[in-house]
């Protein structure tokens, strides 16, 4: 047999889709896990056509499993974004889309016991060392797919993952405003640069000459406004604690104005170089948290009540996002949010055999 067959799930995670892993199938050396998965991927060209990415950023995912020996801990997630269109594996952001998959994953490997009507899954996110608990519906003892909760940029609707977060301020940069600044100038443009998941640069769209309500395809066709947003972000990556940021997709660049539709706020994320067709998880708890810091670019256009609990939408090109932020005296102390996530497809995905013999070599 010329080809290594490797277990995989194929997931949708959020409004993202990716390849689940268990870490013991992928090799344990770095370089050629990397290897592993462009070739699983089908990396590096634009249309993944050799592999199972989906020619998108948003669908070049992997997550990388294990149990945990932590305590009070179930299972260790390693998010991987796969470039699509360069021979590199990126483990330096997060993402919560695929972390809604993780507690289902952990289920339907029997990494965790079902407990009931839901489990609980605890789940320590490698990317920022930072912990999440997935509660995944588990009537008759098996992960539930089928439900009623919809999320906007997903047709229809699948079973609730709720996903809460501890404590996820500074989760890359080290702290929820990294350059020490409410506000920092970059080109003469008035920025925030927030971390509470996600490390991203906000700027009020009316300052970059757009409304904030264009469309994926308007923002990306146009290269003056992306080149304006990639030299703020060359410039705001170093003091956000993240070094050169040339080769890294952190910090994602988002617009903010007025909302349009009864929401909190209007978003449009660049991560960093596309646009985003909704909002990433991570980077919306970002954008939520930074309409409640005085003096924000998000807080002078955002329409937030007061109160300890409160559920912020984000709205984004494909609809809104709600984001739950607990406050205690004005500091944000917790927050959750509501996913959902499918099982699309359980098999194998085959790799070209010099590129990894594998440990059973052929015979799985
Ligand atoms: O911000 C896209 C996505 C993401 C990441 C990205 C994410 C997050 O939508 O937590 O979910 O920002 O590259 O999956």
């Amino acid at each position: 047999m010329s080809q290594t067959r490797i277990p995989c799930l194929l997931m949708r995670g959020g409004t993202s889709k990716g390849a689940y892993f268990l870490a013991e199938d992928l090799p344990s050396e770095p370089d050629l896990r990397d290897k592993v998965l462009l070739a699983a991927m089908g990396s590096p060209d634009s249309r993944q056509i050799d592999g199972i990415g989906g020619a998108d950023s948003l669908t070049s995912k992997v997550a990388i499993i294990r149990r945990s020996e932590r305590p009070g801990v179930d299972v260790d997630y390693l998010f991987a974004q796969v470039v699509v269109d360069q021979p590199r594996v990126d483990y330096g952001q997060n993402c919560g889309n695929i972390l809604a998959g993780v507690g289902p994953f952990a289920l339907e490997r029997g990494l965790v016991p079902a407990q009931g009507e839901v489990t609980r899954v605890r789940i320590f996110m490698e990317n920022t060392g930072q912990t999440a608990t997935a509660i995944v519906q588990t009537p008759q003892g098996e992960v539930h797919y089928q439900g009623a909760a919809g999320i906007d940029g997903v047709p229809g609707t699948a079973a609730p993952v709720i996903v809460e977060f501890d404590d996820i301020a500074g989760s890359s940069c080290g702290a929820l405003l990294p350059t020490g600044n409410v506000l920092d100038l970059f080109d003469g443009i008035e920025v925030t640069c927030i971390d509470n998941g996600m490390p991203v640069a906000l700027m009020r769209a009316a300052d970059l000459g757009c409304t904030g309500y264009e469309s994926r395809e308007q923002l990306e066709g146009d290269e003056a406004l992306k080149a304006r947003i990639e030299s703020i972000r060359l410039q705001a990556g170093p003091l956000m604690n993240l070094g050169d940021v040339t080769r890294r997709s952190v910090p994602k660049m988002c617009l903010v104005s007025e909302p349009a539709a009864g929401g909190a706020i209007n978003s449009r994320s660049f991560i960093p170089h596309t646009c985003h067709a909704s909002i990433g998880v991570f980077g919306a708890v970002s954008v939520a948290s930074a309409c409640l810091i005085s003096g924000s670019v998000a807080q002078g256009l955002a329409r937030v009540r007061p109160g300890r609990l409160l559920h912020l939408s984000v709205e984004h090109p494909t609809g809104e996002f709600t984001v739950e932020l607990q406050t205690d005296n004005g500091a944000l102390v917790g927050c959750g949010l509501l996913r959902t996530a499918r099982l699309l497809f359980d098999g194998h995905v085959h790799v070209p055999g010099f590129i990894w013999s594998g440990k059973n070599f052929g015979i799985r």
